[in-house]
């Protein structure tokens, strides 16, 4: 069994912060779960462009206000807690955070630790942890 406290990974390198969001990354690929699970909290005022073409991707809000527009047809989508979205078709999505987001995301194929978005949005697919984790 693993267990684990969201508050002994911040300031870790299982914690990972780009300018408009910060990820605490809770379960990763070396835990052999088969995904990879993170609360993420995305900063209040920020627009975030995302395309993760190499993963799956399912977000579900449970703090904040903001706006999901899915670039791929257009549609604009009301984020609030109790929000889900699931990027089943890697879509092309904007988050736009009117307040902070906290959103808990659970990735297939989990991430293996340190990856933060290229420059479309996407995280590369690692084939090896990085050295002592
Ligand atoms: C909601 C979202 O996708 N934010 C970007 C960060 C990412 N989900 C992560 O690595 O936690």
């Amino acid at each position: 069994m693993i267990v684990r406290n969201l508050k002994n990974l911040e300031g870790t390198d299982r914690q990972v912060s780009a300018d408009t969001w910060t990820s605490r990354r809770l379960l990763l690929r070396g835990d052999n779960m088969g995904f990879s699970l993170h609360d993420t909290l995305i900063f209040a005022g920020t627009s975030t462009t995302m395309h993760y073409r190499n993963h799956l991707e399912a977000v579900y809000c449970i703090e904040g206000q903001g706006k999901l527009i899915n670039l791929e047809t257009g549609e604009e989508h009301t984020v609030e807690p109790g929000t889900v979205y699931a990027l089943d078709q890697h879509d092309r999505h904007t988050l736009v955070a009117e307040t902070q987001l906290r959103m808990i995301c659970v990735f297939n194929p989990p991430l293996v630790g340190p990856e933060s978005h290229d420059g479309d949005g996407a995280y590369p697919l690692l084939e090896s942890e990085p050295a002592g984790s």
